[in-house]
């Protein structure tokens, strides 16, 4: 079937106020009693109004306006020691206790679930006093789903040399269905895959289960492969991670994260594989990383405030997304998510956000700039009708709010006629 591939430049477009939904008046928050629920929400993700300064011309990498904790650098590598990340451990580590997995009882001989002695060697690293570097060698490890818990006493540098894969027993999965590798509530945690690190999620079973795949199936939830969740001053670098049994790598109410250097691979039709999720997560810089998956490049919703994201490469896959928000009627709060730099080859859309009608509260102080797309369907689409179910989504009359959104300089080709696609 031939398409037609357009060229198209824009170099400025601002969406000052609310996409002019007819039901806007009801997207303000403000009309609701202080009391009510939107409050206990922001309050629990983390949100606050009024933390993020209206952006400059340049926002990238630049606090403004003060309130942001910075990231600790005593456990941040400086870019001059990364070259040798051995190095680098025992340049900031000189007194720091390194725990290997095998010393735990490991086994890398392609049988083996290794799920205890990882659990066991990071229960000993997170409750030294000293700094600890968590080491996985440079071997192919199978573990099934765990958590690396926190509050730990001291900073924690996970070093994995080799790489691990899910086990695809799903029985595994019984008492958690959402998550393989979950970080959960650790502060102060570097995840560096040193270039040769691999996550992978051995996802085709999952798959071959989803609904999205055979309609016959009921929809069930498959597990993200990782997710970081409450984790404040998180480092994840050079890593590379491929098919997710669903998401690939979801950020959830944490707060300070730099994620450097990821590499996500799946294949194009594998369902809902996102490549970085963020949720309810403050201060988050994702810098150079490629992603091609079947679903969202990035995508960022509900609670998000200070996102940055620079030196992306998406495709394929459905591109970078803001949403979808609001969907069964919910609250949803996202502001400040400034991208710059970005190129999207052959995703079917470009920069989105998405909403459900119905929901409630706003996506605003939004910037695209300096993006470059090749073939990509809807190159800049609002869609305020977003709708992801069997069943047709009736009208509403309440729906988020989309303000301030600025596309800078976006350039390239298209393959369904004009970039511009804004739908209510
Ligand atoms: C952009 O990201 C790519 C892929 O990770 C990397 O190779 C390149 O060095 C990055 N460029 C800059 C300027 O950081
Ligand atoms: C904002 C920020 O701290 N970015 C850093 C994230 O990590 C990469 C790689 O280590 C650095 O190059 C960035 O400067």
């Amino acid at each position: 079937m031939a398409s037609v591939v357009s060229s198209f430049f824009l170099p400025m477009i601002t969406i000052l106020c609310a996409l002019p939904a007819p039901w806007h008046a009801q997207s303000d928050a403000s009309h609701l009693p202080a009391h009510s629920f939107h409050g206990s929400l922001r309050k629990e993700l983390g949100y606050s109004f009024g933390a993020h300064p209206y952006y400059s011309s340049h926002p990238f990498f630049r606090e403004e306006g003060g309130g942001v904790v910075p990231i600790k650098a005593a456990i941040f590598p400086r870019a001059s020691d990364e070259s040798a990340s051995m190095t680098t451990s025992s340049l900031l580590y000189s007194s720091a206790r390194v725990v290997s997995v095998d010393s735990f009882g490991a086994k890398a001989d392609g049988k083996q679930d290794n799920t205890l002695a990882f659990q066991k060697a990071w229960t000993e690293a997170c409750s030294t006093s000293k700094d600890a570097v968590l080491l996985v060698p440079n071997k192919n490890y199978f573990i099934g789903p765990i958590t690396f818990s926190g509050p730990c006493q001291s900073n924690i540098f996970l070093q994995m040399k080799g790489s691990i894969k899910a086990s695809d027993d799903q029985s595994k999965y019984k008492n958690d269905g959402r998550h393989w590798i979950l970080f959960k509530n650790v502060a102060n945690l570097v995840v560096d895959g040193g270039g040769s690190g691999k996550v992978d999620g051995n996802g085709k079973f999952w798959w071959q289960n989803s609904c999205k795949v055979d309609e016959s199936l009921p929809c069930k939830d498959a597990p993200t492969a990782m997710t970081f969740y409450g984790c404040n001053n998180l480092r994840v670098q050079n890593l590379k991670i491929q098919n997710a049994q669903q998401m690939h790598m979801s950020f959830e109410k944490c707060s300070n994260v730099n994620v450097s250097g990821i590499q996500v691979t799946a294949p194009a039709d594998s369902p809902n594989t996102d490549g970085i999720h963020v949720t309810g997560t403050q201060n988050i810089h994702i810098s150079s990383c490629v992603i091609g998956t079947g679903d969202d490049c990035i995508s960022i919703v509900a609670g998000s405030q200070k996102v940055y994201a620079t030196n992306i490469t998406c495709g394929p896959g459905h591109g970078i997304s803001i949403g979808s928000l609001g969907s069964d009627n919910s609250a949803a709060y996202v502001s400040g998510v400034y991208l710059d730099g970005a190129k999207l080859i052959g995703t079917t859309n470009g920069v989105r956000i998405k909403t459900w009608q119905g929901g409630l509260g706003s996506a605003s102080q939004i910037s695209f700039k300096n993006i470059e797309m090749q073939s990509v369907s809807n190159p800049i689409i609002i869609d305020q009708n977003y709708c992801d179910q069997a069943q047709p989504c009736k009208n509403q009359k309440s729906a988020v709010q989309v303000k301030d959104v600025v596309y800078e300089n976006i350039r390239g080709t298209s393959a369904r006629g004009g970039p511009l696609h804004l739908q209510q």
